[in-house]
């Protein structure tokens, strides 16, 4: 006795369609998905992702106009049988001896032509495929026209390869069939390996309690109530549940209705894919979360890789370096002509760290590009602080993410740890520290320190020469008088003071400009330096930031149903 239950019709009912446009654009989503992912997370999560958009891409493209049904079950439990009973030919070997079929049977109901390369895809060898049509020519099979049935082997076997060809097989059909029987229909293995897995798969899966003339017909639907709690407990509520008798033509017009129904409406393979679809983000779902993008790391975190950058940079020694050079040529260039000589002397503290010496003045800051720096390496403290800086940065910008992300965030703020040392000292060379030019006010106090000395000399020469005149008994020089002072002593005296006089009133003004010199130095290099920071380790780490926000996105398109 075969019918079909009032809750089977409902389920049909209630069956939505899948339209094809919406799951090409699921599927690119999840496409889009693999792409933002690719390299920061664990291929391994992403297997069933990739298979998914492969398989998917193929079924599409393979025959639209066929619909693949699997008869799965256990061993015994009659799938051959009610694959001959539909087929009304003796296609697949029944047996006795357990399990009977090794390898998969198919029957294509239509013309075989272009099922060919669907079966190619699947699997199944050409001389386990039949055509039901050739066959036999009747019109009563014309329903059924696009079918292709596959007898399965036993998904519970003893033999593992068995297993493997099921396991393989339900991956890529477009509707399941499962076939149980009295005896076993409550089997653990068939639940929870299989029928539970298939939660997703609803709307493409069908039950059928075969061998239903075994039990008294009384028993029928008792049996059939006791499967439909099962499988609700599997998460399968409301799949076709019908039962069949394969030694019966009578006992398989309820299963012969579902499939033509499903051949009918050409919705299985769309819908298998649209189950796949919903599995794959629900897997996915663990590893992006609902987090919100994140922006990045914040000022004070990026102001802390910054220090700790030009720590390593050794920028507070160049600073440094910056002030004394600027006390060391202003200095020389404003002091008293006596002693600039002496000055000159001693090396610029620039020029001691290879930076752009009072010689390269104006030099094009590209050409001190090209030399390396003699600055100082980075302590063992620096090196560690601007670790901890990264790994600060990286913290921060991970700190919404989904437990996958922060590992990908971290390894993308140090991937560059390596170039660092040479970026900053390139940036460092490169930097105009702001002493190419020389001041105004440096040659204004310089010519007039070079005035006053050639007036104390021009004194100095003048009563000189008045001593040796008058040494020598010639008549002596008219010294003109200014006031009470002569001319010459007053040039010479007032030479010397005015000299003195403006070393000290200058020396003031050159600590305070030295340490303008520093200040200014300083901000510059702290802007250089920050550069290299955004694209050495700020630019990586935004580069992840978007590709999660991008996956994110992409998955949330794809469970768009
Ligand atoms: N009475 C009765 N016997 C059936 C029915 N269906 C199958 N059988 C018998 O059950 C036994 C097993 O049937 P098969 O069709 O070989 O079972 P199977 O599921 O293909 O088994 P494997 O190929 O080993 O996986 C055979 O002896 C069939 O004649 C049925 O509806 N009623
Ligand atoms: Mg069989």
């Amino acid at each position: 006795m075969t019918n079909i239950t009032g809750r089977v019709r409902e389920a049909f009912r209630g069956d939505q369609r899948v339209d094809a446009d919406a799951l090409i654009a699921r599927l690119d989503a999840v496409h889009r998905f693999l792409t933002a992912v690719d390299g920061l997370l664990p291929d391994a999560e992403l297997v069933p992702a990739h298979t998914l958009v492969e398989r998917a891409g193929t079924r599409l493209a393979l025959s639209r106009d066929h619909t693949v049904v699997a008869l799965a079950g256990a061993t015994g439990s009659g799938k051959s049988s009610l694959f001959n009973a539909l087929a009304q030919l003796e296609l697949s070997p029944v047996g006795v001896r357990r399990p009977t079929t090794g390898v998969t049977h198919a029957c294509v109901w239509g013309p075989l032509e272009g099922a060919n390369r669907l079966l190619d895809w699947i699997g199944v060898l050409p001389r386990h495929r039949f055509v039901r049509e050739s066959a036999l020519d009747a019109d009563d099979e014309t329903a059924l026209h696009g079918l292709i049935l596959l007898d399965l082997p036993d998904f519970d076997s003893v033999q593992r390869s068995h297993r493997l060809e099921v396991d393989r097989l339900l991956g890529l059909v477009d509707q399941v069939v499962w076939v149980v029987d009295p005896q076993k229909y409550a089997d653990r293995v068939i639940h929870d390996s299989y029928l539970r897995e298939f939660h997703r798969h609803r709307d493409v899966t069908v039950v059928v309690l075969n061998q239903a003339d075994r039990l008294p017909p009384a028993e029928v639907p008792r049996v059939l109530d006791d499967l439909r709690r099962l499988l609700d407990t599997d998460g399968l509520t409301g799949v076709p549940l019908l039962s069949t008798t394969a030694i019966d033509p009578a006992g398989m017009v309820g299963l012969r209705g579902a499939l033509e129904r499903t051949v009918a409406e050409r919705q299985a393979a769309l819908r298998r894919l649209a189950g796949d679809v919903d599995t794959v983000v629900a897997g996915l779902d663990e590893l992006v979360g609902s987090a919100r993008p994140a922006g990045g790391p914040d000022d004070s975190t990026i102001d802390g890789l910054n220090r700790a950058l030009a720590g390593a940079a050794g920028v507070p020694a160049v600073t440094e370096a910056v002030q004394q050079a600027y006390r060391h040529r202003a200095v020389a260039a404003t002091g008293w002509p006596l002693v600039r000589g002496w000055r000159r002397l001693r090396p610029d503290p620039l020029r001691r760290l290879h930076l752009p010496g009072p010689a390269d003045a104006g030099a094009d800051a590209a050409e001190s590009l090209v030399a390396a720096t003699s600055v100082p390496d980075p302590t063992a403290a620096q090196r560690s602080a601007l670790g901890l800086a990264i790994r600060a940065v990286a913290d921060r910008a991970a700190a919404d993410l989904p437990a996958a992300w922060p590992g990908a965030v971290t390894a993308a703020a140090r991937s560059r740890l390596g170039d660092l040392p040479d970026a900053l000292d390139r940036t460092i060379a490169g930097t105009d520290l702001g002493l190419g030019r020389r001041p105004l006010w440096w040659r204004v106090v310089g010519g007039v320190q070079w005035l006053v000395t050639l007036a104390a000399v021009v004194g100095l020469g003048w009563l000189v020469l008045g001593y040796a005149l008058r040494a020598l008994g010639l008549p002596a020089l008219d010294n003109p008088m200014v006031g009470q002072v002569p001319l010459p002593t007053l040039l010479l005296l007032g030479g010397l003071l005015a000299g003195l006089l403006l070393a000290a009133l200058t020396r003031p003004v050159v600590r305070w400009a030295a340490r303008r010199a520093r200040a200014r130095a300083e901000q510059r290099l702290t802007a250089k330096v920050a550069r290299v920071g955004e694209e050495y380790v700020l630019t990586p780490v935004r580069v992840v930031l978007g590709s999660y926000a991008q996956a994110r996105d992409a998955l949330r398109d794809a469970a768009r149903r």
